[in-house]
C-alpha cells in the first residue's frame, strides 16, 4: 500500500447525460420518442455519434460506420447532428450542475465531475444530491441523465457507467475493490490498448488480475507505472475536481533520427502534428486556448514558444497559421537552425468558453475530416503540405 491512507470523506458525483444527442432529438420530436434513433453522418462515410437506447438493442453503437448501423438497424431514424441544439442543453444542465456546488470539471458537453464535499451541510447527502439533481435535470430540461455517487472520481464514473441509463449508483469504500476485479483491464482510468496488451502478456486480464499481480512482475512490464495503477485498480484514486476542465493540454510531438534543417520539412511535420492534435481536440469537444510549439535543437536545448488563441479554436487550419508562425520566427532567430524534435500542444480553453465558442466554428467541415481520418487513420487526410516530407522516425 502506499504512505496515505485514502481520503473517505469526500462526496463526488459524476453526471452523464444518457445517450445525449439523441434524447435532445427525441425530447424535440416528440414522434422520435421510443424509435431507434441514429445520429451521425448520414454520407457513405458517415460515422455514428451516438444510438437511442432503443437503437443500441440492435447492436449500434457510437463510432460504428453509419453503413453497418444501417444494416443492423434498416428501421432506424437517421439523422445528422444540430450541435446548437446540443450546446443549448449542455449550456442548462451545466448551470443545474453549479447549483449543487461551484466545483465542477466538465469533461465533455454532456459529463461532469461535482465535488459537493462541502454542499452536505446544506444539501444533504450525496444519494439525496443525486436524487434532486436527475429532477431538476427531468424538469428543467426533459432530459435523463445517470449519476454515480462515490468518494472519489474513478468510482463516482464507475458507478455512472453501471447505473445507466436514468439511473443513481453508488459505489461504497468497502464494495469498490470487488466492483472493481471483474471488470476488463480496459476499463480501468489510464490503461489504453498498449498498457492493456502488455498486462495481458502476463496473463492480467481483469481488473481483479491486477490487483493480486506480483509487485515485481507488474514493474517489470509498466516500470514506474506499476504501482500508481495497482492503487487505482484497488479503487484509491485522490485526482482532486479540477473546476473548468479535465484535460489541461493535449498534444503530439514527434523526435527525428536525422536533425531537421529544412524549415519546409519542419513544417509538414508541424502541420501533421497539429491535424492529429486538433482531432484529439475536437473528439474531446475541446477547444484550444494556447497554442504552443516545443523545439528542441542539438544537442539537447528545448525552447517552447506559445500564443494565446482569442477566441479560442478547434480547427487545424486557424491553430497551424498560430503554431507556423511561432516556429517561423524562432527558425528565424536560430544563425544555423536545426531541429531534432517538434511538438505541439494546446492548452484547453475552459467550459464556459467551449460553450459559447462551438457556435463559432464550422462543423461540417471538421466532422468530415474527423471521420475519414478515424476511419481511414490519421493519414486518411492530410494537406498537401503534410505529404511534402518524408516521414522522420518516431
Ligand atoms: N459522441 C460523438 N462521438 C463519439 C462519442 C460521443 O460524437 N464517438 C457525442 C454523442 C454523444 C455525446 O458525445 O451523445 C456524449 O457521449 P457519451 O459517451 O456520453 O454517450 P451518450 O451520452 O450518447 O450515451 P450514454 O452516455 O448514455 O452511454
Ligand atoms: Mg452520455
Amino acid at each position: 500500500m502506499s504512505g496515505s491512507s485514502p481520503n473517505l470523506d469526500r462526496a463526488i458525483l459524476h453526471v452523464d447525460m444518457d445517450a445525449f444527442y439523441a434524447s435532445v432529438e427525441q425530447r424535440d420530436d416528440p414522434k422520435l420518442r421510443g424509435l431507434p434513433v441514429i445520429i451521425g453522418g448520414t454520407g457513405r462515410r458517415g460515422v455514428v455519434a451516438t444510438a437511442s437506447y432503443e437503437a443500441r438493442k440492435f447492436g449500434v453503437g457510437s463510432a460504428m460506420p453509419t453503413a453497418q448501423a444501417k444494416q443492423r438497424c434498416p428501421h432506424g431514424v437517421y439523422l445528422a447532428p444540430r450541435m446548437s441544439r446540443y450546446v443549448e442543453a449542455s449550456v442548462q444542465i451545466f448551470e443545474i450542475f453549479r447549483e449543487f456546488t461551484p466545483q465542477v470539471e466538465g469533461l465533455s458537453l454532456d459529463e461532469a465531475f461535482l465535488d459537493v464535499s462541502a454542499s452536505r451541510s446544506l444539501l444533504g447527502s450525496p444519494m439525496k444530491m443525486a436524487d434532486a439533481l436527475k429532477a431538476r435535470v427531468r424538469q428543467r430540461c426533459d432530459l435523463a441523465c445517470t449519476v454515480g455517487v462515490a468518494h472519489n472520481k474513478l468510482l463516482a464514473k464507475l458507478g455512472s457507467g453501471l447505473g445507466k441509463p436514468d439511473g443513481i449508483r453508488q459505489i461504497q469504500p468497502d464494495e469498490a475493490a470487488t466492483v472493481l476485479a471483474g471488470l476488463p483491464i480496459g476499463r480501468l482510468w489510464t490503461v489504453g490498448e498498449q498498457t492493456a496488451a502488455r498486462l495481458q502478456t502476463i496473463g492480467i486480464h481483469r481488473i481483479g488480475d491486477l490487483q493480486q499481480a506480483r509487485a515485481d512482475s507488474l514493474a517489470r512490464v509498466l516500470g514506474r507505472r506499476a504501482e500508481p495503477l495497482r492503487l487505482l485498480a484497488l479503487g484509491l484514486d485522490e485526482r482532486p475536481v479540477v473546476v473548468g476542465r479535465a484535460d489541461k493540454s493535449i498534444g503530439a510531438e514527434e523526435t527525428f533520427e536525422q536533425d531537421i534543417r529544412q524549415l519546409d520539412q519542419a513544417l509538414a511535420v508541424l502541420m501533421r502534428l497539429t491535424e492529429r492534435a486538433a482531432a484529439r481536440l475536437r473528439g474531446a469537444l475541446h477547444q484550444a486556448a494556447v497554442v504552443q510549439v516545443k523545439l528542441r535543437k542539438p544537442p539537447f536545448i528545448t525552447h517552447t514558444r506559445q500564443r494565446r488563441m482569442q477566441p479560442p479554436s478547434a480547427s487545424t487550419d486557424v491553430l497551424y497559421a498560430s503554431a507556423r508562425e511561432l516556429l517561423e520566427r524562432w527558425w528565424q532567430e536560430q544563425s544555423s537552425p536545426a531541429l531534432r524534435l517538434v511538438g505541439v500542444s494546446f492548452e484547453v480553453a475552459s467550459e464556459e468558453q467551449i460553450q459559447q465558442d462551438l457556435f463559432a466554428v464550422a462543423p461540417a467541415k471538421r466532422a468530415l475530416e474527423d471521420q475519414i481520418n478515424a476511419k481511414f487513420g490519421s493519414g486518411g487526410v492530410v494537406r498537401a503540405r503534410g505529404l511534402r516530407a518524408k516521414d522522420p522516425d518516431t
